[in-house]
C-alpha cells in the first residue's frame, strides 16, 4: 500500500501580509497543493492523509468545491482528513455538511472514530478539533483494535504542544499503531524512524518555517513501514549570514547584500538577513534601508561594536568608563556580561559626546 501524508496547507493563508510577493505565496499554497493531487495520480497512491490544517481558517464552501474537485481527480485514491485547529469545526463549519466525493473520508467526530478501508485492510484513527486549543492529552485514549493485528493501523493526529493535545510518539506506537500521520508542527520532522512524523506544513506559512517544506511518502508492506520526506515547496525561507567588519559602511553593506542574493540566485528563497562579526564602534547600520534590494523579510543585526577596551581604559582613565570596563574583567565571559559591558560603554561614550 502507498500513502501521501501531508498536513497543515493551510489554504487561504496570504503570508509575508505587506510584502510584494504576498499574493503570489497564497496562489503557490494553492497551486503547489494542485501538483499534489496530480503527483498522487502520476504515482497511484492508494492512500491520502490529510493530517489537519488543511485550510488557514473556516473554509468557504467555495474553497470546499474546489478542493473536492481536486480529490474526484484522484477516484482510485482513498482521502481521510480531519480538522486541525485552525480550521476546527465550528459550530456551523461547512466540512460536516459538505456533499464530499466518495474517496473522501473526513473524520469529523469530536470522540476518536475510525474508518476502515477495505481494500486495503487498513483502518485510520482520529478526532477533530472543535475548539482553538484542546489541553487533554486524547490521543493516548485511542487504543488500535488489537484483535486485528494482521490489519494495517495508522493514527492521523494534530498537535502536539501543551495547548493542542500533547502527545507522546513512542507511547502511540507502543500501543500498536504501525504509523502515526501528524500535523500541527510546520517542521518536518520523523519522530521515530518510519512509525511516527510530522509531515511538516506543504508550503512554509510564515517567516519562522525555516528550510525545505514537503510531504511524506509512504510504503507499508507485509506489515512493515517505510517513509521519506519528499521535498515539493515553491517557496523558501532561507537565512543569510552577511559578514561585517570595521571597515563596513552603510552604502558597502548594502553592495555586498545586493551581490550575496545575486550569487545566490535562488527564485525560490525568502531571505532572513543575520548581519555577524565585528562593526566599528560608532557604526549603526540602518537595515530598513535594504530592504528591497531582494525578497527579504527581515535583516537582524547581531554584530557586535570592536571596542578596544585596553585603550578604552587609558583614554578614559580615572572615570566610570574605566571602572566600568575593569569591573567585567573579572567577570564570568558570558553573554549577557557581554551584552551588558557594551552596552553600558555604548550608552557611556554616546552621552560624552
Ligand atoms: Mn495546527
Amino acid at each position: 500500500m502507498k500513502f501521501f501524508h501531508i498536513a497543515d496547507v493551510h489554504l487561504g493563508a496570504a503570508p509575508d501580509v505587506g510584502c510584494s510577493w504576498s499574493t503570489e505565496r497564497k496562489d503557490e499554497i494553492w497551486d503547489t497543493f494542485r501538483k499534489l493531487i496530480s503527483k498522487v495520480k502520476a504515482e497511484k497512491i492508494d492512500l491520502l492523509l490529510i493530517a489537519g490544517d488543511l485550510f488557514h481558517g473556516q473554509p468557504l464552501v467555495r474553497e470546499l468545491k474546489e478542493v473536492n474537485y481536486l480529490f474526484t481527480t484522484i477516484p482510485d485514491t482513498k482521502v481521510v482528513l480531519i480538522a486541525g485547529n485552525h480550521d476546527f469545526l465550528k459550530i456551523d463549519s461547512h466540512y460536516q455538511t459538505f456533499p464530499w466525493a466518495e474517496n473522501v473520508l473526513g473524520l469529523w467526530s469530536k470522540d476518536w472514530s475510525r474508518v476502515y478501508l477495505e481494500d486495503l485492510d487498513t483502518y485510520i484513527y482520529g478526532l477533530s478539533y472543535y475548539s482553538r486549543e484542546i489541553e487533554e492529552p486524547l490521543y493516548q485514549y485511542i487504543k488500535p483494535d488489537t484483535l486485528r493485528p494482521e490489519a494495517v493501523h495508522i493514527l492521523l493526529g494534530h498537535g502536539g504542544d501543551a495547548k493542542h493535545i500533547p502527545l507522546q510518539p513512542g507511547a502511540l506506537v507502543d500501543e500498536g499503531f504501525d504509523y502515526v500521520a501528524l500535523g500541527h508542527i510546520h517542521k518536518p520532522e520523523e519522530l521515530i524512524h518510519n512509525r511516527a512524523a510530522y509531515a511538516g506544513a506543504l508550503e512554509p506559512i510564515d517567516r519562522n518555517d525555516i528550510g525545505k517544506h514537503g510531504f511524506i511518502r509512504g510504503k507499508i508492506e507485509d506489515g512493515d513501514v517505510k517513509i521519506e520526506f519528499v521535498p515539493f515547496a515553491q517557496g523558501e525561507y532561507v537565512v543569510l549570514d552577511i559578514p561585517v567588519d570595521t571597515q563596513t559602511t552603510q552604502t558597502s553593506l548594502g553592495e555586498l547584500i545586493r551581490e550575496t542574493i545575486e550569487e545566490e540566485n535562488r527564485k525560490d528563497a525568502i531571505w532572513k538577513i543575520h548581519l555577524v562579526g565585528k562593526r566599528a564602534a560608532d557604526m549603526e547600520f540602518r537595515t530598513e534601508l535594504y530592504m528591497g534590494y531582494g525578497k527579504i523579510i527581515q535583516i537582524e543585526d547581531f554584530t557586535k561594536p570592536d571596542y578596544d577596551l585596553e585603550e578604552l581604559k587609558e583614554q578614559y582613565k580615572g572615570s566610570l568608563i574605566e571602572e566600568y570596563i575593569h569591573a567585567f574583567e573579572d567577570a564570568p565571559k558570558l553573554p549577557v556580561n557581554e551584552k551588558a559591558l557594551e552596552y553600558g560603554l555604548w550608552a557611556m561614550l554616546e552621552t560624552k559626546g
